[in-house]
């Protein structure tokens, strides 16, 4: 298994000029020598920026999310092909932040991951269980419900050109990770799921966990063998925290 780890700081609507400099500019700085691959995805306004910092750098920067449409009457939304523009590799499509208000569901995302991948982006796809159906005992059924529109759409071989984040809803935010074991158990779920379909597609995936990792939890998660790296939120506002995790990650 020599699938490279990754890391995505999801800086969801924080930061501003200055305070993003400084990020970028310690994190280009302090992992030159790395071999684990780093992404940034600040708030669309500052994509530019990162364009800036971050042009012919080892690290790569992405959007929050995209329209699937590539242009149109849409207002306040963002084309695929306007980060492709800004230099983005990838694109976080699914997060449950926007699912939950309504902005996407599991069939947008599929229309959105095939879009992304058109671009010639990579999309990160969240995919993830509320508290309740936690306690339910449904997470495997909910990632599958999550997943299967997305292959549908794109098919299994295209599925592998993205990745997948598996966020539960409970973790993301609440200082409150899930355990290594479970991250491990849900994402070699994942891998096998898709592994029904077609098996090369599932050894090359990489699938990453995202809820709550710090400096703290990072080593126990992002050592699990199915967990090929980390969507991280709260922990990417502090930059010693985030250089951190990727030392951990590297
Ligand atoms: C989950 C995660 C990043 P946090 O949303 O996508 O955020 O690390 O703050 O839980």
């Amino acid at each position: 298994l020599d699938r490279p780890k990754l890391v995505v700081a999801n800086r969801k609507m924080h930061g501003n000029l200055p305070d993003n400099r400084q990020f970028m500019q310690s994190l280009l700085q302090q992992t030159q020598q790395h071999s684990a691959r780093y992404a940034i995805c600040p708030p669309h306004p500052y994509l530019y920026q990162a364009q800036q910092l971050l042009q012919n750098s080892h690290i790569a920067w992405g959007g929050q999310n995209m329209s699937r449409f590539e242009h149109g009457a849409y207002t306040g939304s963002v084309s695929p092909l306007m980060l492709k523009e800004f230099g983005c590799t990838y694109v976080i499509i699914g997060h449950s932040e926007r699912r939950q208000r309504g902005h996407e569901n599991d069939e947008t995302c599929g229309e959105r991951f095939e879009a992304a991948l058109k671009a010639g982006l990579t999309p990160i796809l969240c995919i993830g269980e509320t508290l309740e159906e936690y306690e339910r005992g449904e997470t495997d059924l909910v990632v599958v419900r999550q997943l299967n529109p997305v292959i549908a759409h794109v098919g299994i071989q295209a599925l592998s050109q993205g990745v997948i984040a598996y966020e539960p809803v409970w973790a993301i935010g609440t200082g409150k990770a899930a355990t290594p074991q479970h991250a491990q158990a849900i994402l070699s779920f994942i891998r096998g799921h898709i592994g029904l379909l077609n098996e090369q597609v599932s050894e090359k995936i990489g699938l990453l966990y995202g809820g709550s990792v710090n400096p703290g939890n990072a080593a126990q998660l992002l050592g699990m063998p199915d967990v090929d790296g980390g969507l991280i939120g709260g922990a990417s506002l502090v930059t010693e925290d985030f250089i951190r995790i990727c030392q951990i990650a590297n």
